[in-house]
């Protein structure tokens, strides 16, 4: 019976973002290895499961950069897959379009690449059903064609069809392929391995369409376990089961109503927490006033962290408070925000701080002078009414 992993958004090679400075070292080594363990972690569960296929549907590097460490783990995880029988199925996203002409001698013959345009390759499972797989590779940092249009309906000839596809529900237009669950139905395939959003995510059962989110999470925002999804045929169609792989996790705590830093503590001591975590603290409610204090002059998380400096497992990287209070006016409200503000704005601060989810147009409103501009009038107006809008 057909069994494959699905692993959308490796992102390998891409550097956790919003961690501060203090990183204890135990904490920068996981952060560093982090990508690398998780990949290593999927091709070995691909060996012990004894899985027919492995599928990238988009984003497995990150970017154009490949370092050797980068180029390395690849080669050495797609030849041990060969060793074990195992073939890969790999399309290129808006992350890694421009691998397409540089990785086409340099990987095994067991990775088969989508091309740019929609194609269909049908290949053997160890029991011996045929599985087509259908899928395209992106030509550019986006893909505003009606893809899904080009995806063939069920070849009968097969026992299994399966689509691999980097994109986003949508209008025909946006940006990243967009499509709709009810066009997929439509091919009568038996999966699809959607590639593009960072979240975990079953969009239909039977057949399941779905995202498998990314491998590891890279940001405060991308929480709980990460990994990929363990696809097979029990008798009832595909299902997938999550596999957690990555080594470092980011969790948010919320704390309502707390009492004093001496209960926060105990709060956040007396939190679960999974492997090494980066931890985000939501303080909600009543808070008290000298914590309200300590934020505004930003020594709450350095505080939080020095208390929790013995733990191997936690670290806090983020606090953030939400009261109805009338919160303590920051020191910093005396600075000269002009200059500060036209700093904020000028140079690549401003579109590298866009999420990877916004629509390109967006990306080059903010890279132009006139997106800079409405920027800095709209921080002007909020600081010009004291920062509390
Ligand atoms: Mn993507």
């Amino acid at each position: 019976m057909l069994s494959f992993i699905h692993a959308g958004d490796v992102h390998l090679g891409n550097p956790f973002t919003g961690l501060s400075k203090n990183l204890p070292k135990s904490f920068q080594e996981a952060v560093a290895d982090a990508g690398y363990v998780a990949f290593d972690r999927l091709i070995q569960q691909a060996i012990q499961k004894q899985v027919d296929f492995v599928l990238f549907p988009g984003d497995l590097l990150h970017g154009a950069g490949q370092t050797a460490r980068l180029q390395a783990t690849l080669v050495k995880g797609f030849l041990a897959l060969k060793e074990a029988g195992i073939q890969v199925l790999l399309s290129f996203g808006n992350h890694d379009y421009q691998a397409y002409e540089t990785v086409q001698n340099a990987w095994p013959d067991n990775v088969h690449i989508f091309s740019h345009e929609v194609q269909e390759k049908v290949l053997m499972t160890r029991s011996g059903e045929r599985v087509a797989f259908v899928g395209f590779s992106y030509a550019d940092r986006s893909e505003r064609r009606d893809r899904l249009a080009d995806f063939p309906v069920r070849n009968e000839s097969v026992d299994y069809e399966v689509g691999l596809y980097h994109g986003a529900v949508g209008q025909v237009g946006d940006d990243y392929a967009a499509f709709s669950i009810e066009g997929m139905l439509q091919k009568n395939y038996d999966y699809w391995a959607l590639g593009h959003i960072h979240i975990r995510e079953i969009m239909h059962e039977q057949p399941v369409i779905a995202y498998s989110g990314n491998l590891q999470g890279l940001n405060r925002k991308e929480t709980g376990p990460k990994g990929a999804l363990l696809v097979e045929d029990r008798g009832q169609g595909l299902e997938p089961t999550f596999l957690d792989l990555a080594p470092v996790r980011f969790q948010t705590v919320e704390i309502a109503d707390c009492l004093s830093f001496l209960d926060l503590m105990e709060q956040l001591k007396q939190e679960k927490y999974d492997g090494q975590t980066l931890l985000s603290v939501e303080l909600k409610g009543t808070i008290p006033a000298d914590l309200q204090a300590d934020q505004a002059s930003g020594r709450l998380l350095d505080k939080i962290q020095l208390s929790l400096s013995d733990s191997d497992t936690v670290w806090p990287i983020y606090v953030n408070l939400t009261t109805s209070q009338q919160l303590v006016k920051p020191a910093f409200a005396q600075m000269d925000f002009e200059q500060a503000i036209q700093q904020t704005v000028a140079g690549q601060s401003l579109t590298d701080s866009l999420s990877d989810e916004v629509p390109l147009s967006i990306r080059e409103y903010f890279a132009r002078e006139e997106g800079r501009t409405a920027v800095q009038e709209a921080l002007k107006e909020l600081f010009s009414e004291g920062g509390e809008a």
